[in-house]
């Protein structure tokens, strides 16, 4: 096999200063950071969906980027040679892990017997390079909303013959991903949703959608998988209405239907902003639930309605969300860029030059929360603001020793109230851009 990206050296840390576009500014994977080296706290992840399929095609007009690494497409000697493509990616990277779709690997073919022997022979040569690289899988996932027959969802189709098919590719890649080491199995409902309730039963949807991540960790822990499987949240796109809403909605179902304990959560930035939230809310969501999990590091715009998959470049989002993640105790699962280079980058060196910022941005945001959280002012504040329920009656209401009756009547002998303290947002907000940029 020879090399395929000619012209592109290892990546290399250069420093803040550096000018080579080939170079990290930030990450530096052996710093020590909290007493963690960088590598440790950012398992970066390569999703092959993008970086080896996507080719800029969009609703207006086709692919501008030629993605067949010297094979032809919908060919296994294409599904080879992005395998081939892919790992020297993410060596020269230092990339440790992918993350891939049933369909990222090989071209579907009519007859599920048939796409499973290729995934088969793909698998074999995916652990070949496993074995030789250390590169694992960070997390598998089946694609059940490409596919015509997944046009009403997988788990909540109208179609008891489609949810067979949907169970067969769950079953296929959770086997792929046993194989290939993963640390996680996702599920994105990406038309696990519906368009109308003139034609829906939403209850049994749910209902179904419960069943078949029922089924799947009955099946993966009969294989061996220890791992967690991750429920992906996303309001909209493709459907209008998406059951797994949020963080919140997400795990309001989990609990509901008793599947908690083997899910957590894979938060993707440009997902909570599309429900309305910042990328950091869903994150401490999860967190403060136990159900932070995992990643994927992308960005949207808050001027479009749908999940534009940027690469990661807000570094005050990178920030709050290595807060969060520090704060969490880390990730089980990791940092996975479903992230695309734009339509007009459409070259080798944009690819990488795509994960050098997406990388940077995260070890930038990673050194500032670490300066945030060493500061202690924004943690002191939040912990000091909450400081009247640390004694007296605050105390008593924490500790459930009084009731509504009293409180009412502590109320009335007080009359009226002292305002709260201040929230001082400004202020810090003023300290966080002080830190930012020192
Ligand atoms: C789409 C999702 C998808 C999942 C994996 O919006 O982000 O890419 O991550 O199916
Ligand atoms: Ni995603
Ligand atoms: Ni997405």
């Amino acid at each position: 096999m020879s090399e395929i990206f000619t012209n592109i050296p290892k990546i290399e840390f250069g420093g803040a200063d550096c000018r080579d576009p080939l170079k990290f500014k930030f990450y530096d994977p052996e710093r020590v950071v909290l007493g963690k080296k960088m590598s440790e706290h950012l398992p970066f992840a390569m999703a092959w969906w993008h970086n080896l399929g996507a080719a800029g095609t969009d609703m207006f007009g086709r692919d501008t980027a030629d993605k067949s690494f010297g094979a032809e497409k919908g060919t296994m000697e294409h599904a080879k040679a992005k395998v081939d493509a892919g790992f020297e990616f993410m060596q020269k990277l230092g990339i440790r892990y992918f993350c891939f779709h049933d369909v990222d690997l090989v071209p579907e073919a009519d007859d599920i017997k048939e796409t499973n022997r290729r995934l088969d022979e793909i698998a074999n040569y995916i652990a070949a390079k496993i074995a030789r690289t250390g590169i694992k899988c960070l997390w598998g996932t089946a694609n059940l909303f490409s596919n015509p027959r997944y046009m009403n969802g997988a788990g909540s189709t109208t179609s008891a013959d489609v949810f067979c098919f949907a169970a067969a590719q769950i079953k296929k890649a959770l086997d792929l991903t046993v194989r290939f080491g993963g640390r996680g199995y996702v599920f994105w409902g990406g038309r696990e949703g519906y368009e109308t309730l003139l034609n829906t039963n939403m209850k049994f949807e749910e209902e179904n959608i419960a069943r078949l991540m029922r089924m799947a960790v009955e099946y993966g822990r009969t294989i061996g998988f220890t791992g967690d499987f991750y429920i992906e949240p996303k309001p909209k796109e493709p459907m209008k209405h998406q059951y797994d809403f949020d963080a919140a909605t997400a795990i309001g179902f989990l609990r509901k239907y008793g599947l908690d304990g083997d899910f957590k959560l894979n938060i993707e930035a440009n997902h909570a902003t599309l429900a309305g939230h910042t990328f950091q809310h869903d994150l401490r969501v999860s967190a403060i639930n136990g159900m932070l999990g995992s990643i994927d590091a992308n960005q949207g715009d808050l001027l479009l309605g749908w999940d534009t998959d940027e690469f990661p470049f807000n570094v005050y989002d990178t920030t709050m969300c290595m807060y969060e993640v520090i704060k969490a105790g880390g990730l089980t699962g990791g940092f996975n860029f479903d992230s695309k280079t734009r339509r007009s980058s459409y070259t080798a060196e944009d690819m990488f030059y795509a994960y050098i910022l997406g990388m940077d941005s995260f070890a930038l945001g990673l050194l500032k929360a670490a300066a945030i959280i060493e500061d202690g002012r924004i943690d002191g504040f939040v912990r000091d603001r909450y400081a009247s329920f640390s004694e007296g009656i605050g105390k008593a209401i924490v500790e459930g020793r009084t009731t509504l009756a009293e409180l009412a009547e502590r109320a009335e002998a007080m009359g009226k109230p002292e305002l709260p303290e201040p929230g001082r947002q400004e202020y810090l907000q003023s300290i966080i851009n002080s830190i930012m940029f020192s």
